[in-house]
C-alpha cells in the first residue's frame, strides 16, 4: 500500500518511522511519504491561506497548491482515494480502517480546522474517491494527528504488518463488542487475585467468561454499540 500525506507540518508524521509501521515500511509492505503543502507554493512568502469570502474568523487553505499536490500524487495511481480529515466528515470506525486497508493508493489531505476552499474537494473528487473523515466529536488544530491515528489504525491491518494476525481479530472493536479483561503473572500482585476461571485450563469455560465479560463492560461503558434491546441496565 502507499501512503501520500499533505501537510504544512510534515515533520509530525517522523513518528510513523518508529515501531510496526517503520518495519512495515523497511519490508515494502508499506510505502509512506509525507509531503510540506508549501512545496507546491509560487510565492516568495510560500502563502497557504487568505482571508474568507463572506467575512468572518480565521483563515481558509488557498486552493492553488492544493490542487498542484493532488495531481502529482494522484498521477501515481489509477484511481486513488483522496481523505481529509474534518471533524464536519463521516465517524472513523474500525470497519472504516478495514476499508481502507483493502486499497492501493490513499492521499490524506490536513487542513487546519477552519478549513480548504470547498472546491478544492469538487476537484479532488475528479482524480480519485474522495473522503471526509472525522476521528471524533472534538475539534483539533488541524488533520495531522488525525491522520496519524488512522495510517496506525489502517496500517496495523494490512497483511504481514502485524506477525500474529489472531492477536488482531480478539481486539476491541473488531467483534462489535469491548476487549476482555487481560491478565498476567504473578497470579497474586498487592492483594488482587486473577479471577480463578483464567487459571483452571477449562478453556470452554474460560471462552464463555470472557464473552460474558465483553457483554458487561460494552453495556456498562459503551450501551451505544449494542442492539438497542440490549442497551438497558
Ligand atoms: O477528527 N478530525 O478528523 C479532525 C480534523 C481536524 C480538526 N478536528 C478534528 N476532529
Amino acid at each position: 500500500m502507499r501512503i501520500d500525506v499533505v501537510s504544512i507540518f510534515p515533520s509530525y508524521f517522523d513518528g510513523l518511522k518508529l515501531s510496526l509501521l517503520g518495519k512495515a515500511q523497511d519490508a515494502g509492505i508499506l510505502e509512506l511519504a509525507a509531503h510540506d503543502l508549501r512545496g507546491w507554493t509560487h510565492d516568495r512568502h510560500r502563502t497557504v491561506d487568505d482571508t474568507p469570502y463572506g467575512g468572518g474568523a480565521g483563515m481558509v487553505m488557498k486552493p492553488e497548491p492544493w490542487g498542484l499536490a493532488i495531481d502529482e500524487l494522484a498521477a501515481a495511481s489509477d484511481r486513488p482515494t483522496i481523505i481529509f480529515p474534518s471533524p464536519a466528515g463521516e465517524l472513523f470506525t474500525q470497519k472504516t480502517a478495514r476499508e481502507l486497508a483493502g486499497l492501493e493508493h490513499l492521499i490524506f489531505g490536513c487542513g487546519r480546522y477552519e478549513g480548504i476552499d470547498e472546491r478544492v474537494f469538487e476537484y479532488a473528487a475528479s482524480l480519485g474517491q474522495v473522503r471526509l473523515i472525522s476521528l471524533g466529536d472534538y475539534v483539533l488544530n488541524g488533520g495531522e494527528v488525525a491522520t496519524m491515528a488512522m495510517i496506525e489504525a489502517i496500517g496495523r491491518l494490512i497483511p504481514g504488518v502485524v506477525g500474529n494476525p489472531e492477536s488482531l481479530v480478539e481486539e476491541s472493536h473488531e467483534d462489535g463488542l469491548l476487549e476482555y479483561p487481560s491478565y498476567t503473572k504473578p497470579s497474586v500482585w498487592r492483594d488482587r487475585q486473577v479471577p480463578d476461571v483464567l487459571l483452571s485450563g477449562n478453556h470452554a469455560v474460560i471462552a464463555a467468561w470472557r464473552r460474558e465479560q465483553q457483554f458487561e463492560r460494552t453495556r456498562s461503558r459503551r450501551p451505544d454499540l449494542l442492539p438497542a434491546d440490549d442497551a438497558e441496565g
